[in-house]
C-alpha cells in the first residue's frame, strides 16, 4: 500500500536542496498518489495546503535541515490522515464479526482466533452464518486447522439459536461468532444482528470491510455503525487492493477505529492497525526512525545529538537498581530540568519493571544495543515472544528513548553504573 507514496518521498529524498520548486512537487506526487488510493479529494487537498504552507513558511528548527523538516511535517500529516493506532486488549472476551457479501467475515474469524490462540488464550468459534450453507464447512476446516474450537449446526436455520447454543456448548475464554452478510445493510440483517447482540453481549463488535471499497468504507462503517453499534473496524484484502489507504482514511473520518488488517489468506496474515508502521514504510524506515529520534531529542537538549552510548541493556540495570517509584520520583524532582520531565517516567513500578523484563528477554543482542532497528515486524517479533502486545513493546521503548534523553543530561557514567548514590550526590541529596 501506498508505494506511490513512498517512491514520491524517495524523490523527494534524494534532490539537493528541498526549495520551493521541489517541495510544489512533492506536494503534486502525494496528492496524486493519494487520490489514486481513493483518499477523498477534500482531505487531499486540505493536506496539500497545510504541507506547502508549513514546509515553505515555517522557521526550519535548529539542529534539522530543510529537507527533514518537510519530511516531518510530510510523516506528520499523513500519520495524522491515518489515524490512530490500534489498542487490542488481550483477554478474555466475546467477539462479534459483522459485513457484508464476501467481505472475509469467516477468514478473519479464523485470524482472530489464531491471534488470541497464539497469545495462550482458550478460543472458540461459532458458525452464525445460516444464510449460506457453505460456511458452516469453511469455519469448521478453519477452526480445526489452528486448533480451536468450534461450533456450529450444519443445518441450521436460526443464527441466534446457533449463538445461544454455541455460548452453552463452547467452554472458551474467547469466543469469536462468524454472523451472515447481505449484499446490503438490510432490515433483515440489522435485525439478525441486534438478536445476536442481546444474547451474545459481545464486547467487541467489529465491522470486516474490504479494502476495495475504498473511500465508501466512511458510509458502510457508519451505517452499521447506527444499526448494530460498533467497537472497530477490520479492513480486510489490504495486499490486493489499491485502494486500501483510502478505506483507512474513510474509516478515520468515520471515528471508527480500524482495529486489525487483513493482509493475504492465510492465518497469519493479520496485523494489529499501525498507522506509524505504514507512514515509515513510505517514508523508509531507517531515514524516519533516526529522524524521529533526533527530533525527539532536539525537543529537550539538542547536545544530546552527540551522545549515544546508553543502551537499552543499560536502561534494563537502571530501572532494576530503581525500582523504588518514591525514589525515583522524589530525585526528579530535584533535577532543575524538572518542568520538562516526561510524565511516565516515574512510572516505573515493579509491575512494569517486570513486564520490561519479559520484553527485552525476547530481544536480541542486536536490538537491545541499538533499539534503532527495532521495526513493526522485530515488534511483532519480539511482542509474540514475549507474550506481551506490539504497543506495550513500543512502550518501553519510549520509555528507553526518554530515560536516554534524561541520562544524556548528567553524569552519564554513575548512571550506567547504577551508582545512584554518586548520582543522588550530585544532585545535592
Ligand atoms: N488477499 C486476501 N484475500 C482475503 C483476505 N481476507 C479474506 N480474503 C478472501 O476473500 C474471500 C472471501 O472471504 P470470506 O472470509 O469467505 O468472506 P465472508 O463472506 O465475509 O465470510 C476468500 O476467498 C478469502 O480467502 C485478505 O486479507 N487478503
Ligand atoms: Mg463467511
Amino acid at each position: 500500500m501506498f508505494d506511490r507514496i513512498k517512491e514520491s518521498v524517495q524523490k523527494f529524498s534524494s534532490k539537493g536542496v528541498a526549495d520551493e520548486e521541489a517541495v510544489e512537487q512533492l506536494v503534486k506526487d502525494i496528492q496524486r498518489d493519494l487520490i489514486q488510493a481513493d483518499v477523498d479529494v477534500t482531505l487531499v487537498s486540505e493536506l496539500s495546503t497545510e504541507i506547502r504552507e508549513e514546509a515553505l513558511a515555517d522557521e526550519v528548527p535548529g539542529g534539522l535541515s530543510r529537507k527533514e523538516h518537510v519530511l516531518e511535517i510530510v510523516y506528520n500529516k499523513l500519520e495524522n490522515l491515518l489515524g490512530e493506532e490500534a489498542e487490542v486488549e488481550i483477554g478474555p472476551k466475546n467477539i462479534l464479526l459483522c459485513g457484508l457479501y464476501g467481505a472475509g467475515k469467516t477468514t478473519t474469524t479464523g485470524k482472530i482466533a489464531d491471534f488470541y490462540r497464539k497469545r495462550g488464550l482458550k478460543v472458540g468459534v461459532i458458525a452464525a452464518d445460516t444464510d449460506r450453507p457453505a460456511a458452516y464447512d469453511q469455519l469448521k476446516q478453519i477452526a480445526e486447522d489452528i486448533g480451536v474450537e468450534f461450533y456450529g449446526e450444519s443445518d441450521a436455520e436460526d443464527p441466534v439459536k446457533v449463538v445461544e447454543n454455541g455460548m452453552k456448548e463452547l467452554d472458551t475464554e474467547v469466543t469469536i461468532v462468524d454472523s451472515a452478510g447481505r449484499n446490503s445493510l438490510n432490515e433483515e440483517l440489522s435485525q439478525e444482528l441486534s438478536q445476536i447482540n442481546n444474547v451474545f453481549q459481545p464486547d467487541e463488535k467489529y465491522l470486516v470491510i474490504p479494502a476495495d471499497i475504498g473511500q465508501s468504507a466512511r458510509e458502510q462503517a457508519e451505517s452499521f455503525e447506527s444499526a448494530v453499534g460498533l467497537t472497530g473496524v477490520i479492513v480486510t484484502k489490504m495486499d490486493s487492493s489499491a485502494k486500501g489507504g483510502g478505506a483507512l482514511v474513510a474509516c478515520r473520518n468515520s471515528n471508527i477505529s480500524v482495529k486489525f488488517i487483513g493482509t493475504g489468506e492465510r492465518m497469519q496474515d493479520l496485523e494489529m492497525y499501525d498507522p506509524v508502521d505504514f507512514v515509515s514504510e513510505m517514508i523508509g524506515q531507517p531515514d524516519l526512525e533516526s529522524l524521529l529520534e533526533k527530533i525527539e531529542e532536539l525537543e529537550t537538549d539538542p547536545e544530546a545529538l552527540l551522545e549515544g552510548e546508553f543502551t537499552l541493556e543499560d536502561f534494563k540495570q537502571q530501572i532494576e537498581s530503581v525500582t523504588d517509584a518514591g525514589l525515583m520520583e522524589e530525585m526528579m524532582q530535584q533535577l532543575p530540568f524538572g518542568a520538562q520531565m516526561p510524565s511516565n517516567i516515574t512510572d516505573i513500578t515493579e509491575e512494569k519493571v517486570s513486564s520490561y523484563n519479559v520484553i527485552m528477554d525476547s530481544m536480541n543482542r542486536e536490538e537491545l544495543t541499538d533499539p534503532t532497528v527495532i521495526d513493526g515486524s522485530r515488534r511483532e517479533r519480539i511482542a509474540e515472544g514475549s507474550g506481551t502486545s506490539t504497543s506495550e513493546v513500543r512502550d518501553l521503548i519510549k520509555h528507553y528513548r526518554q530515560t536516554k534523553n534524561m541520562v544524556d543530561k548528567f553524569d552519564k557514567k554513575s548512571m550506567k553504573r547504577g551508582n545512584m548514590q554518586d548520582m543522588m550526590q550530585k544532585l545535592g541529596f
